[in-house]
């Protein structure tokens, strides 16, 4: 459809940038933190670990200032759970709370809204030991790691996240660095582990709603929406499986508390169901999100499974799907430009993604990652010139503007990432800030903050509250 006029984006509209601690913060091991699964993951060889990162732990009073300089209304990060937790349950650790406590008290100090995501892919490595997700005393563990939060840090914070990209965890753990190397037979148990989740994050729900009645909750998935690589009938029935297994299976039993049924035939005729103990669809069922948090980068384009050996191929990573035989096979889209990542840019891909969602869930939405990982490079006098960065958020922006003229409630948009970090999986020289980080991958350098071109745009664009685009 084409508007004559477009809808202005909310005068409370919360433009920010997201984080993760693990990928952020460094001081690993400092001030009582515990090890998590990230840490305890053999380091490789070409890209550096996440010991140091962006050392945002020891620089959050200048992070913050950069960010407020920005103009950033909210700020979408999560809290290490071994910083809370050093044993993912049991004994507390005060200085973990502190931090967070400083955190907080700085963003808020500048107005900024703290959206805090409670578990971002690390999970502590004491629960691993007991068979993690596996085990079902972690899904208690967690809530009551989501007790504390709530307790020490409610009375500030009022966007709750409950896990990042859960389905990414699930379908691409290899790349992220969460699979569970001891599986015996890492898909069923995975689903096995996705149920458990799925209880953990209803319960933690349940709980924020009686512990701060004006709080908001939320899940995060990485969702994107599937196109059918033709029109071809069988095509489209491939997409639709895809769409079931990496978006909805995840957010139905978010809102509705209940497995997709697509979902759950996958599951039986593949042998993957869960055991599903008594009691819990009454949980999954009670917990309602007061909004949906995901985050976007590109769409996926799947086609008809030939049934043949030759369609298997690596496990591909958040965005790039390879296929199951039988199921669907990944495919390319033509019409989309690739990142020096391999990733599609698809812009419109966004707004078809915003309108799903709404249509299916009628809940308000937030985009808390959205980006463009890139080799940025540091030129004299301090300049990075990341045109193709803000040609990416720019056209994203765009698409935002036009689903809200769609009718979608979207309410923010917290880009990946605020400023550089580690990626998951291919180490800090995939860059995504507006701000560089001076470090490679070996070499820590100062680790000086340096605003990019993007920076300058960014903070321009949230003045104009998205006019000046
Ligand atoms: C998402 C994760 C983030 C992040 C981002 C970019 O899947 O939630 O943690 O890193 O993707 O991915 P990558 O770092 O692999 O480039």
């Amino acid at each position: 459809m084409k508007y004559h006029k477009l809808k202005a984006f909310d005068s409370n509209f919360l433009w920010g940038g997201s984080t993760s601690s693990y990928q952020f913060e460094g001081a690993w091991n400092e001030d009582g933190k515990g090890p998590s699964v990230i840490d305890t993951r053999p380091p490789r060889e070409e890209i550096t670990d996440y010991k140091v990162a962006s050392d945002h732990y020891h620089h959050y009073k200048e992070d913050i200032a950069l960010l407020a300089e920005m103009g950033f209304k909210a700020y979408r990060f999560s809290v290490a759970w071994t910083r809370i937790y050093p044993q993912g349950t049991g004994e507390l650790n005060p200085k973990g709370i502190q931090f967070y406590n400083h955190l907080i008290d700085e963003l808020l100090k500048y107005g900024i809204e703290p959206i805090v995501t409670m578990y971002h892919f690390d999970l502590p490595a004491a629960l691993e030991k007991e068979g993690g997700w596996s085990n079902r005393s972690t899904i208690n563990a967690f809530e009551t790691y989501a007790k504390t939060l709530f307790e020490h840090f409610g009375d500030r914070v009022k966007y709750w996240l409950t896990i990042n990209e859960q389905n990414m965890m699930i379908l691409h753990g290899s790349a992220l660095g969460t699979l569970d190397p001891n599986l015996k037979n890492p898909k069923k148990e995975l689903y096995q582990q996705n149920h458990h989740m799925l209880l953990a994050q209803a319960r933690a729900m349940i709980l924020c709603k009686e512990m701060l009645p004006e709080a908001k909750v939320a899940p995060a998935p990485n969702i994107s929406c599937v196109y059918p690589a033709s029109s071809r009938p069988e095509d489209v029935l491939a997409a639709d499986n895809f769409n079931a297994i990496r978006n909805w299976l995840y957010l139905d039993m978010a809102v509705f508390g209940r497995y997709n049924t697509l979902v759950w035939r996958y599951f039986e005729e593949k042998g993957y169901t869960p055991e599903i103990q008594e009691g819990d669809m009454s949980i999954l069922s009670a917990a309602k999100p007061d909004f949906i948090a995901f985050n976007y980068y590109s769409s996926a384009t799947v086609k008809a499974s030939t049934q043949n050996s030759a369609e298997k191929g690596g496990m591909g990573d958040q965005q790039i799907s390879v296929g199951e035989v039988g199921v669907f096979a990944g495919s390319g889209n033509e019409y989309l430009e690739r990142t020096e990542f391999g990733w599609g840019i698809d812009p419109a891909g966004l707004r078809v993604t915003l309108r799903k969602i709404y249509d299916r869930y009628q809940l308000p939405l937030i985009i808390t990652e959205n980006g463009l990982g890139a080799f940025d490079s540091l030129e004299e006098g301090d300049v990075v010139r990341d045109d193709y960065r803000i040609d990416y958020l720019r056209k994203h922006i765009e698409q935002c503007q036009l689903a809200i003229t769609d009718g979608v409630e979207l309410f923010g948009y917290c880009p990946w990432s605020a400023i550089d970090l580690v990626s998951t999986h291919q180490g800090v020289s995939k860059r995504y800030g507006f701000v560089y980080v001076d470090r490679d991958e070996f070499n820590l350098r100062q680790l000086r903050r340096i605003r990019k071109n993007s920076f300058h745009w960014y903070k321009n664009m949230i003045s104009s509250n998205g006019s000046a685009l």
